[in-house]
């Protein structure tokens, strides 16, 4: 049924595409980026914003929900008809990496999110000394999903570099779809 729907709303091009991580991966300015709104007046996200954006053709909603461990409970409640799930991570915070995976593990056996496809942003790889791509793909062991489909970018808010190619992914990865059911 929910497979029915979700191409339903496939055909019609439109997305909702969710997009989570840890709180400081850096969400919030990559969908400011996107939106080519300022950057540099970012503040945490306390609640969730949705921002629409038209590309290739496609409507495509992303919600922003804040990822302060406090609010990460409150993740559930945006599961529904999310038909690709961003999960956003801080190439520079590798005490956290451990902490990343486990929550994205979580997320990866919920019962709504499954039919979701996963991109991975490997986000501030603007920063020298950053983990590469691969450190982030073991260190989230993105190889043992078995569940979703998935990628990973690197990408940067700050400089733009590889979010047009990931809405790209997004839409691609719709378009393939279509054709699989
Ligand atoms: P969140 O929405 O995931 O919680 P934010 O994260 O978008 O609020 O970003 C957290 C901090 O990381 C911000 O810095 C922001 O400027 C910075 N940041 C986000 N993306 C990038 C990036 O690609 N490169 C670099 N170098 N920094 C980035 P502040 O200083 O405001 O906390």
């Amino acid at each position: 049924m929910l497979s029915i729907l979700r191409k339903a709303r496939l055909k019609d091009k439109e997305m909702r595409i969710l997009m989570l991580g840890l709180d400081n991966a850096g969400k919030t300015t990559i969908v400011k980026r996107i939106m080519n709104e300022d950057v540099n007046s970012v503040s945490p996200t306390l609640g969730f914003i949705i921002k629409t954006i038209d590309y290739d053709g496609y409507k495509l909603n992303i919600w922003d929900v804040g990822g302060q461990k406090t609010l990460r409970t409150y993740w559930k409640n945006y599961f529904e008809k999310t038909d690709t799930l961003i999960w956003v991570v801080d190439a520079t915070d590798r005490e956290r990496l451990d902490d990343c995976r486990q929550e994205l593990k979580g997320l990866l056996v919920q019962e709504r999110l499954m039919g979701a496809s996963l991109l991975v942003f490997k986000n501030k790889s603007d920063v020298r000394g950053c983990m590469n791509k691969d450190e982030i793909r073991e260190g989230l062991q993105l190889d043992s999903i078995r569940t979703h489909k998935w990628h990973i970018l690197p990408c940067s808010a700050m400089t733009g570099a590889n979010l047009q190619e990931g809405l790209q992914w997004v839409v691609q990865d719709a378009k393939d779809r279509l054709f699989l059911y």
